[in-house]
């Protein structure tokens, strides 16, 4: 539907930027910090960048704030990094990783700057994934005191809090993104899910509890699936999609129930997770106050291929190459491209937002969206004319979602500065603000404005009515 006139985007929307600890900070082993999974893992390639330095904010904390103020970010989603605040996952506290943390948002409050802080970003301590990890129901312990200690700490400078950073991209993504070990069984995966369902919802109940204040949501990636065609058997394909990738995390999370379709499809692949007595109880007395959302691209699904024929393969989180008996993914030949080969679908934007209001009339908070591509640094400019492309284009997208009855919060694209992609290196770049580095070779790390930082300025200075 298209509209003569517009809604305005509303007053307080927090136009902000985002990020995670173990992507931008570095000082991936400074004043007592422990070892994450990632860490560990390494999980890079030679002639990749790893995740010990980084953009190395945590060393240019005051700078990187100073310029996200001057970009007029009115909110800045950031992660906290479990492994800083307790080295060992449920030991000791390490003081050193609190008082990090208090600069970061005492600096972003002098600023003016909502803190949005996202409790998990998949940098799960190291010592934990030793002892089972999510697996083991140990962990759900660990995270509800990590939890408590967040809120106990920070609890009176923050508002909006986020607890597990795309779950869902962890299950069914994970050895992509470096989370989980090659080959894990689907029903450890389930069962590691299901720990991480209570783990928030825990953590949802103590928020509540402790600060009456504030706001606490889930937010996994959320993209709407498309069927191929419009074969009945397509459509199914991709209804089936959309509860094993989409519903079956947010219904678990906001109804407190197991999606009925995605559950079947675990029972069909012996992977349903061991349900404990109060499990269920848990999870339907803990209501979030929101749903956050990442959104880089949507997804289109075909029927599944004959049972005997292979599927194409892929290692990549946002291409899906299909599952065996469930579906085929396939390219949208009405979509184009990234230069990283995702599809860029604005509408889909639109659509995914329509179909999540539709579907939990909770107000929704983008925490993610953005273009990962080879920027060129030149002369201290770098001309990112695509990246702003593509955001006006998904803002456009907000504007009209918003129009059509939707409540939105905020928007806090990826990235607000430059800082090393899941597996992709430094070289898949997102961020308004350049970091001068490579993947071997630290440079600088000097800061530069792109375009787009300037171009966003405009676009928050005017409440998103100019999107030049
Ligand atoms: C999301 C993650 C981020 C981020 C982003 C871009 O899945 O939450 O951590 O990195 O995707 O992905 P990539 O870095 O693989 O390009």
């Amino acid at each position: 539907m298209r509209y003569d006139r517009l809604s305005a985007f509303p007053d307080g929307f927090l136009w902000g930027g985002s990020t995670s600890a173990y992507q931008v900070e570095g000082a991936w082993d400074a004043d007592g910090k422990g070892p994450s999974v990632i860490d560990v893992n390494g999980h890079t390639k030679p002639g990749i960048a790893d995740f010990t330095v980084c953009s190395d904010h945590y060393h240019h904390v005051t700078e990187d704030v100073a310029l996200f103020a001057e970009m007029g970010l009115k909110s800045y989603r950031f992660s906290i990094a479990w492994t800083r605040i307790v080295p060992d996952g449920d030991g000791k506290i390490n003081q050193a990783g609190i008082d990090f943390y208090h600069r970061l948002i005492d600096e972003l409050l002098a600023h003016g700057i909502e803190p949005i802080v996202t409790m998990y970003h998949f940098d799960l301590p190291a010592a934990l994934d030793a002892k089972g990890g999510w697996q083991n129901r140990e962990t759900v312990a660990a995270f509800d005191r990590f939890a408590k200690i967040l809120f106990t700490e920070y609890g009176s400078k923050v508002t909006y809090w986020l607890t597990i950073n795309e779950q869902n991209m962890m299950i069914l993504v994970g050895e992509a993104i470096g989370t989980v070990k090659p080959g894990s069984p689907k029903s450890a995966l389930y069962q590691a899910n299901h720990h991480m369902m209570l783990a928030q919802a825990k953590a949802i109940l103590a928020c509540h509890q402790m600060l009456p204040a504030a706001k606490i949501g889930p937010a996994p990636n959320i993209a709407l699936t498309y069927p191929a065609t419009c074969d009945p058997e397509d459509v199914l394909a991709a209804d089936d999609v959309n509860s094993i990738r989409n519903w079956f995390y947010l219904d678990a999370s906001v109804r407190g129930i197991y999606n009925t379709v995605a559950w079947r499809y675990l029972e069909e692949l012996g992977a349903t997770p061991q349900l404990e007595d109060g499990d269920m109880d848990l999870l339907a007395e803990a209501k979030p106050d929101f749903i956050a959302f990442n959104y880089y691209t949507s997804m289109t699904v075909a029927k599944p291929l004959p049972s005997d024929e292979p599927i194409p393969g892929s290692s990549d989180q946002q291409l899906f190459s299909g599952e065996k008996d469930v579906f085929l993914g396939v390219r949208n030949e009405h979509l184009p491209h990234t230069d990283f080969g995702w599809e860029m679908d604005p509408i889909g934007f639109r659509n995914t937002f329509r179909a999540l209001w539709d579907r939990y009339h909770l107000p929704l908070l983008v925490t993610e969206n953005g273009l990962g591509a080879y920027d060129r640094l030149e002369n201290g400019a770098v001309h990112d004319t695509y990246r702003i492309n593509y955001l006006r284009d998904h803002i456009e997208q907000i504007r009209l979602a918003i129009s059509d009855g939707v409540e939105v919060m905020g928007y806090n694209p990826w990235s607000a500065i430059d800082l090393v992609s899941t597996h992709q290196g430094v070289a898949k770049r997102y961020g308004f603000i350049f970091v001068n580095r490579d993947e071997d070779d630290l440079l600088d790390l000097a800061r530069y404005r792109k375009d787009s930082f300037y171009w966003y300025r405009n676009a928050i200075a005017s409440n998103g009515a100019d999107l030049g």
